[in-house]
């Protein structure tokens, strides 16, 4: 008994650790199509909250080609959007690791 409880706590406490890891600027999103010249990604994203926007696929604009050579298509991502002259630029972004 006493055992469950302690792995119950353990799991409690990861849990929370993983869910303070997650920045609240950064949105999960799933990588659909890179397009290095035009700079542009393309993603499948969840509600963004800044930006006050539900989950959708669409284009994005990149200002550093470094953010957009590191993923892949189908790479499931954090990523943090800002609306700079008009336009959606996703200004950081990294692999998800685990779901
Ligand atoms: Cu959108």
């Amino acid at each position: 008994m006493k055992k469950t409880l302690f792995a119950l706590l353990l799991a409690a406490l990861s849990l929370a650790a993983f869910a303070q890891s997650i920045p609240t600027d950064m949105t999960e999103g799933e990588v659909r199509k890179i397009d290095r010249d035009a700079k542009k990604i393309t993603l499948k994203h969840g509600p963004i909250k800044n930006l006050d926007m539900p989950g959708m696929t669409m284009v994005f604009q990149v200002r550093d080609t470094a953010l957009i050579d590191k993923l892949t298509v189908g790479d499931k991502i954090l990523f943090s959007v800002e609306q700079q002259q008009g336009a959606l630029v996703v200004t950081g972004a990294e692999k998800r690791v685990g779901k």
